[in-house]
């Protein structure tokens, strides 16, 4: 049996018959398509869209953020569930390559289907066609290949029948997913062809929880029963794999403190007493000091990246092994780990039962236990001493009111800026879909688009978005389309005349805040150094067609607040905050580079810090 159907139309069939499942659980896998049309896709995937109304088609503003508003449904899906993102050719197909590497960065799923030029190469060049005097095998569609855990291009119709399945293998690989493209020639798109009626019928992919090598897992066991100092750091993983509960029960079993990266954050509550809160550059004070001198490591789900290791620098026990639990072996066989490979809840229940009645020191952990309530108790006056009540406020009282109005299960959502690593310490996570940040690719403008795919992915979650006038300027979009849709969210914009956390960074490299703020250009100096520009952000985003509340100090950004919660259209909480008086740092270092010579004393006097911090630097082999 055979079905004729075009090339678009064929794929929109296959992919809304594709389910997935995972204890038992089954869920359709896609949630729709997000597309903008344009030559490339209009009448291909357009016209195929517009035939199977049963497969959501979303209008979206921007390539880009369209990726973002992907990337975030998965990531509250837990990622067993993504979204189909379409584009013309040229400029509409290469403005998603950004959206694609976050997707891959986080290994967060995504479908990209960018329509391309002529396979037939009759008509070529297109319009939006990047010529190639070498090759006529090449389009800008091939930018995304190192952005991509699996890229294909749909030369030939029955091409298609091969390419789907790998295609979903992909995306739903617990090891290897990321942003998958399917380039789609648009002249193809539009063939059609016999296709097997086999490729239509309902396919349930399920997500299993393979169990690790039992050798390892005995070795890791007898590690851990060896270790005086031992220290988890629970990843993104651990959430993914729906590990939370029963990392709770191993942690509160055994003692053992937990640490949480950017993306772990959440996986234990704030207030348990094996807490530690974030780890890492932006840790808290005690999350850092266990790190320097724990003897074992044990990391669930994490890849390790500079900001959790302090770039390299945070683990100083000169004995110190780390045992890596990880589904994918490239992340679980870094710092030369004892790499237990395996799904994150699989092997925590495993690892449990060997490790019997095993606990930590009791002096262990009661240092820890004392250790999570002193930070509760610096996080309340962090929250209470900043400047609450004449406008520009501070930042952390925006984050301190922002977290004690929220309900346990709602989400806070945030990527760039200096907002990131003051929550990373700060934020009293209360469940593991509340702390949402996307700090693998920290792109500005994932935020508002995020909203929206969070909304989408789980409607019964209040959404707050923590957004920079930066990181708004560069993409604020999709407010249009949650009017549109109706999709509502609250959005608090955080405006400061520019960039704090660079200014920060810049000064503390010894360049003195040199173009991170949004000044004029004087003309005596010829530099940005004029007065602050009169941008109105606030009219700005009701002319989107959001709800805009102005809040000056604490009491209004409350009532602000209230008022959002029940309101059924996007609203946006406009508040000015300080550039400079920021959330201090603590002791551990981040690697920036710093010029080795300069004229400026600053730069010098910074170039002496880093080689001071370069030597604590290590290499674990
Ligand atoms: C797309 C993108 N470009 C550049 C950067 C580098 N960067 C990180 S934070 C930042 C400034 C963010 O400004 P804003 O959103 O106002 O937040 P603030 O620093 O003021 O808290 C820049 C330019 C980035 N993360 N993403
Ligand atoms: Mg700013």
């Amino acid at each position: 049996m055979t079905r004729r159907l075009t090339v678009a139309q064929a794929t929109i069939t296959f992919l809304k018959n594709q389910f997935i499942e995972r204890d038992g659980i089954e869920q359709p896998y896609f949630g729709g398509c997000f597309g903008i049309f344009g030559h490339g896709n209009v009448a291909g995937l357009g016209q195929a869209l517009q035939e199977n109304p049963d497969f959501r088609y979303y209008q979206c503003r921007n390539e880009q953020s369209m990726v973002h508003t992907a990337v975030a449904y998965a990531k509250v899906k837990n990622r067993l569930g993504a979204f189909v993102c379409t584009t013309s050719i040229g400029p509409g197909a290469t403005n998603m390559i950004t959206g694609a590497a976050l997707a891959t960065i986080n290994r967060l799923p995504v479908l990209l289907l960018p329509g391309d030029i002529f396979s037939t190469r009759e008509p070529n060049p297109v319009l939006q066609q990047l010529e190639s005097a070498s090759t006529q095998d090449i389009s800008v569609n091939d930018c995304f290949k190192p952005v991509s855990k699996y890229w294909d291009r749909i030369n030939r119709p029955e091409q298609l029948i091969y390419s789907l399945p790998e295609v979903m293998r992909v995306l739903t690989s617990q090891a290897e997913m990321g942003a998958v493209t399917l380039s789609m020639p648009q002249d193809v798109q539009t063939h059609a062809y016999d296709f097997p009626e086999e490729l239509f019928q309902k396919k349930v992919w399920h997500i299993g929880r393979p169990r690790p090598d039992l050798t390892t897992l005995q070795k890791a066991a007898e590690w851990i029963k060896g270790a005086k100092n031992p220290v988890i750091v629970a990843g993104g993983g651990a959430i993914y794999s729906d590990a939370c509960p029963v990392l709770e029960d191993f942690a509160s079993k055994t003692g053992i403190p937990v640490g949480e990266t950017f993306a772990g954050k959440g996986a234990v509550r704030y207030d348990a007493p094996y807490g530690i809160g974030g780890l890492g550059a932006t840790g808290t004070k005690y999350a850092i000091e266990i790190a320097n001198e724990a003897d074992i490591v044990i990391g669930i789900g994490t890849r390790y990246s500079d900001f959790t290791t302090a770039s390299k620098s945070i683990f100083k026990n000169p004995d110190v092994k780390f045992i890596n639990i990880n589904i994918s072996e490239f992340d679980a066989f870094k710092h030369a780990a004892l790499p237990v490979i395996g799904d994150a809840k699989a092997v925590l229940e495993e690892l449990a039962a060997l490790l019997g009645d095993f606990e930590v020191d009791q002096n262990y952990r009661q240092r820890i236990a004392d250790m999570n309530k002193a930070w509760d108790n610096e996080v309340t006056q962090i929250y209470a001493e900043g400047n609450s009540t004449v406008s520009p406020i501070d930042q952390a009282v925006v984050i301190g009111t922002l977290n004690s109005f929220m309900d346990d299960r709602d989400v806070m959502i945030n990527a760039s800026g200096s907002a990131p690593g003051d929550l990373h310490k700060l934020w009293r996570a209360t469940d593991p879909k509340n702390f949402h940040l996307e700090y693998g690719f920290s792109c500005m403008g994932y935020e508002i688009a995020a909203g929206l795919g969070a909304k989408m992915a789980d409607p019964t979650r209040e959404i707050y978005v923590i957004c920079g006038d930066g990181g708004y300027l560069m993409n604020n979009h999709e407010i249009v389309t949650s009017i549109q849709e109706g999709v509502k969210f609250t959005i608090l914009l955080l405006n400061n005349n520019g960039y704090a956390s660079i200014g920060g960074l810049s000064e503390s490299i010894g360049s003195e805040r040199f173009g991170t703020m949004y000044k004029y250009r004087e003309e005596n100096s010829g530099q940005l150094s004029g007065g602050f520009l009169p941008v109105d952000l606030a009219k700005n985003a009701e002319s989107l067609g959001a709800i805009v509340i102005k809040a000056t100090d604490k009491a209004s950004l409350e009532a602000a607040l209230t008022q959002s919660k029940t309101s059924e259209r996007t609203t946006v909480i406009y508040i000015e905050t300080s550039l400079y008086r920021t959330v201090k740092g603590y002791n551990a270092w981040w690697e920036v580079p710093i010029a080795e010579v300069s004229t400026s004393p600053s730069v010098q006097k910074a170039f002496e810090n880093y080689k001071t911090n370069k030597k604590e630097q290590r290499i674990f082999l």
